[in-house]
């Protein structure tokens, strides 16, 4: 007999990607400039910059990519070849509405993503689509302030009509804003405009900051409602989810202080999920907006709304875990578990905390949950005779796997799905870099835009083929 995971039999191996990290082609076919289009590239502790529009001789590496848009059908069959399942990728806002504000959709870029899924369907891939993976129209971040206008709400929710209505037959799987609930880093520039098209002035203080990231984050949590409620209408087999980021926090220690300090952060970070699953308000988070005065602008339609709109499941991303404890002047201290060791860029690798998420999740919510992202950003070597060995991605995913196998058997969770993240090399959302190499499939690009763009299949893409094949009983 052969031996089985436990995993169900339809279970959603495949990849992720976004749109602006991959696509390039940033002009073509009436695209507009978003808000990845004005980031410029960084690296391991040096931001990308955000400018005020593009400014040439600057290097912009989402302009270029790795070309999905001219390579998607080489791309889509080299995931069909590993047996993929699903496919997770978004829609760029600006290829459908380029600057945002516009009444009519762009034909031309609604017709990209009719070929991109008509290709992954041929193969029995399940696209499975995020509306806004930090790619906002920068018109709106200019003209608008990104998410702090409430009327920013229409403009998403036409975008998102406009999607549900033309591929109501290709995709089933869909989410709304990709890890929301990044932005409680409201200090961090980069996340507030990827996030939001939140781009501070310099006379916004860190409360200013909070209070902005708060009144944002409402507008698009009713604006996710809302696409959610009328997704369902257009088709009620749509399953819509959210999707955060998890990145569980463990206490420092045992002591009472820190264990108290770890909850509540965890309260800070998942409000967000709390109210697309729930409807409402945590009372938490009520509690908070009352002390500090946030978010003053909550309507009852909006509240009618949030209640209208929660999602059918939880999407989300896991790369690691991180430690709190308490300190002496009633703050906390955010550090990497000692425990663990960490990638080049200093993110901990804990596949453990992936068991710990499913449950964390599961308790919470009672919902089916999908694993959206997960996986390790690594530099790649290509030996002389163009091979790329990868045993620490294969490593990683394994350990990581074996963990999701157990949630499931063990703690009976309902996980619906595994796409790791970038699947096919693309450049890396913190730091601009190609060189962050997450994929099964390796891009000939560098960190400058130097490369032929040509794939070539990586030792992990022969694992992952037969991780699937297997549905995940041969790791
Ligand atoms: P990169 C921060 C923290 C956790 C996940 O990240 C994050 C970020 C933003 O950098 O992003 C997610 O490319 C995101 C993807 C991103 C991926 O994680 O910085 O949804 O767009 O590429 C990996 O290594």
């Amino acid at each position: 007999m052969t031996e089985t995971s436990g995993l169900p039999t339809n279970f959603l191996w495949g990849g992720a990607v976004a749109a602006h990290q991959l696509e390039g082609a940033w002009q073509a076919n009436g695209k507009g400039v978003s808000i990845a289009d004005v980031m410029t590239a960084g690296r391991n502790k040096v931001p990308r910059e955000i400018t005020a529009g593009v400014i040439p001789g600057k290097n912009y590496p989402n302009h270029e990519g790795i070309d999905f848009y001219h390579h998607y059908k080489e791309d889509i069959k080299l995931f069909a070849e590993m047996g993929f399942k699903c496919f997770r990728t978004s829609i760029a806002w600006t290829r459908i509405f380029p600057n945002g504000d516009e009444t009519e959709p762009n034909e031309a870029g609604l017709q990209f993503y009719d070929r991109v899924f008509a290709e992954c369907l041929k193969y029995g891939i399940e696209p499975v689509i995020t509306l806004s993976h930090f790619e906002m129209p920068y018109h709106l971040v200019t003209e608008y302030g990104g998410w702090r206008d409430r009327r920013v709400i229409d403009f998403f929710v036409r975008f998102a009509t406009t999607c549900f209505k033309r591929y109501r037959h290709q995709v089933k799987y869909w989410m709304t804003f990709n890890e929301i609930n990044n932005q409680m880093m409201y200090t961090n520039d980069f996340t507030m405009a990827t996030n939001s098209g939140l781009v501070f002035r310099h006379d916004e203080d860190n409360a200013t900051r909070e209070a902005l990231m708060y009144q944002a984050s409402h507008y698009e949590l009713v604006a996710s409602a809302l696409a959610v409620k009328i997704g369902h209408q257009i088709n009620p087999n749509f399953e819509i989810g959210s999707m955060v980021n998890f990145t569980p926090l463990y206490p420092a220690s045992a002591k009472p202080a820190d264990i108290l300090v770890a909850q509540k952060l965890m309260q800070r970070r998942y409000w967000w999920s709390d109210v697309q699953a729930w409807g409402t308000y945590p009372n938490n988070m009520v509690a908070y907006f009352k002390q500090k005065q946030l978010c003053s602008d909550i309507t009852t339609e909006d509240r009618v709304v949030l209640q209208e709109g929660t999602v059918d499941y939880i999407g989300f991303s896991y790369y690691n875990s991180l430690t709190v404890a308490a300190t002496a002047d009633g703050k906390f201290k955010i550090a990497a578990n000692p425990a663990l060791k960490a990638s080049e860029w200093d993110w901990p690798i804990d596949p453990i905390g992936l068991r710990y998420a499913l449950n964390w999740l599961q308790d919470r919510y009672h919902l089916p949950l999908m694993i959206v992202e997960n996986g390790l950003g690594a530099r790649d070597k290509v030996t002389a005779d163009g091979q790329i060995h990868d045993p620490y991605r294969v490593e990683y995913l394994r350990a990581h796997i074996q963990q999701m196998i157990k949630a499931v058997n063990d703690d009976g969770v309902d996980l619906i799905g595994y796409t790791p993240w970038g699947c096919i090399d693309l450049v890396s959302a913190g730091t601009g870099q190609m060189s962050k190499r997450y994929g099964f499939i390796y891009v000939d690009k560098d960190d400058a835009g130097n490369g032929s763009l040509a794939r070539s299949r990586k030792d992990s893409f022969y694992w992952y083929q037969k991780v699937i094949q297997t549905n995940g009983a041969d790791l």
